[in-house]
């Protein structure tokens, strides 16, 4: 297994139409969770990724399972339960660039996920761990579970790698920059936005908030910028790497995950850090074209042709 993620996926309903969601008649229905995602997206590059989850013994449970499943994601670990229900979420398009979240996920069957539903030995034979600060903001097991996910990975040299994700919808902000911090210093990778650099930090400049999260143990992080790329960061070197110009965002949510997605992939195939952070832009890009989390995320042949273009390329 090269990557091994714990989270909680919802059913999303996405209006057919723009406007105000309390006017919506007709929507579609897709998955979206960011580590599920960040699964599907390695999946696609051609990697072997695991999911660890709860989902509700109901037909939105038993469906994101076959969907995820069928995506290459390996959810053998994943546990049907009939204590809550499978979350969902609904997304408004507003207007055009204008997109909202609503959860509905209080006390779902993922947020009762516990450290006693963790194998070791699922964990420890993955090559790197993928954690986000969403998943510890779902409950307090939620958050026992990723501190013990965190810690089974570290006695089996299972390299962890941090996605903030930053979610105020879903947590007091004291403890989330609290969790947050705890996290990003037990990580080897971090992969902050610059938002979360600074909702952590009450730092602004994008060089300082990439030193911070150095600071605290990690020997990569990579802070994106929006539409500009992303910034990585090492002991020895600080690097902008610029974005992939993409003619119309559809929708932007799922990029951090694509990139997330990105970025390991091209750590599993050993690339040179800048081009690892290439594949991890280009990949996020890719996923701003289309609607759904996980719709656009590229597979093999994609994203070799973006690669190939030209530096000012737009997709
Ligand atoms: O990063 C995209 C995710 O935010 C989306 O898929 C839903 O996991 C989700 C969440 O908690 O918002």
């Amino acid at each position: 297994m090269d990557v091994v993620t714990i989270g909680e996926t919802m059913v999303l309903f996405t209006p057919e139409a723009e406007g105000p969601l309390r006017y919506s008649q007709q929507f579609s229905k897709r998955y979206g969770g960011a580590e599920s995602n960040v699964a599907i997206g390695l999946s696609r590059l051609g990697h072997q990724a695991g999911w660890i989850s709860k989902v509700g013994n109901d037909e939105f449970g038993k469906g994101m399972l076959s969907f995820i499943r069928g995506e290459g994601v390996d959810v053998r670990t994943v546990q049907l339960t009939d204590e809550a229900p499978t979350g969902m979420y609904f997304k408004e398009h507003k207007r055009e660039g204008v997109i909202n979240i609503y959860y509905y996920r209080k006390g779902s069957a993922a947020s009762r996920m516990t450290k006693e539903d963790l194998d070791k030995d699922y964990i420890g034979q993955a090559k790197y761990l993928h954690i986000t600060g969403i998943t510890p903001a779902l409950s307090e097991s939620c958050r026992e579970t990723v501190y013990e996910a965190i810690k089974i990975a570290k006695e089996r040299n299972v390299k962890v790698v941090f996605d903030p994700n930053l979610r105020k919808k879903l947590w007091e902000e004291d403890l989330a920059r609290e969790v947050l911090l705890k996290i990003a210093s037990e990580a080897d990778i971090i992969l902050p936005g610059v938002e979360e650099g600074q909702f952590i930090f009450g730092v602004d400049e994008p060089e300082e908030i990439g030193k911070r999260f150095l600071q605290l143990g990690a020997s990569i992080v990579v802070l994106k910028i929006g539409a500009e790329g992303a910034i990585y960061f090492t002991e020895n070197e600080t690097r902008k790497v610029s974005g992939i110009p993409v003619k119309h965002v559809v929708d932007p949510v799922g990029a951090g995950d694509g990139f997330a997605a990105g970025f390991l992939s091209g750590m599993i195939d050993d690339l040179p850090l800048e081009q690892a952070v290439k594949r991890a832009n280009a990949v996020g890009a890719h996923v701003t074209m289309v609607k759904g989390d996980v719709e656009g995320l590229p597979d093999r042949f994609e994203i070799d042709q973006i690669l190939s273009n030209n530096e000012n390329d737009v997709i």
